[in-house]
């Protein structure tokens, strides 16, 4: 078993309604922990959208990282996630950050997540789960990390009930 961090993200819809359903549904695949605070959050990267509602779920899985990658994108299908603009408004964003202290650089799967230590909308909400937790590859912490990442704006939403 292994113990893993997954980012959530919603800018479409009814973005509350959008996370719940999907760690809902997480949890039918993987043993879900702890679910963070939801932060509102300024679109990064492509600016040109709305803002998101992000959160970050820890949860403990026998999946490999590609078979847990398939199950976090048969949720986001089943939430009306359609890829059509990269980084682009979505109804539902699963995103693998953390798989133990594993690190997997294939062609469709990269963990750590490439990205995660740029991103406040990744590391503010991780950081209520795990802020001394290291990155396997620079070890940094949690914590370090969201001190160090560029500006951007990111506001506590409210608290998420684990389900
Ligand atoms: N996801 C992106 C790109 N930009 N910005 C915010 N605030 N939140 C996100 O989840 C997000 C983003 C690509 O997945
Ligand atoms: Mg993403
Ligand atoms: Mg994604």
């Amino acid at each position: 078993m292994k113990t893993v961090y997954l980012s959530l993200g919603s800018n479409t819809g009814d973005r509350e309604g959008n996370l719940r359903a999907a760690v809902e549904l997480l949890a039918a695949d993987a043993r879900v922990l702890r679910v963070s605070p939801a932060y509102e959050t300024e679109p990064v990267e492509n600016t040109n959208q709305d803002w998101f509602l992000n959160l970050a779920v820890e949860a403990e899985t026998g999946l490999s990282p590609m078979r847990l990658l398939a199950r976090v994108r048969r949720i986001e299908r089943a939430l009306g996630r359609v890829r059509t603009i990269p980084k682009g408004p979505r109804s539902i964003d699963i995103d693998i950050l953390l798989y133990g202290g594993d690190v997997v650089r294939g062609a469709r799967l990269e963990i750590p997540h490439p990205r995660m230590a740029d991103r406040r909308f990744v590391l503010a909400p991780l950081a209520d789960l795990a802020p001394g937790l290291r990155h396997p590859v620079t070890g940094l912490a949690v914590r370090e990390m969201l001190e160090a990442a560029p500006p951007q704006a990111v506001r506590p939403w409210g608290r998420f009930l684990v389900p």
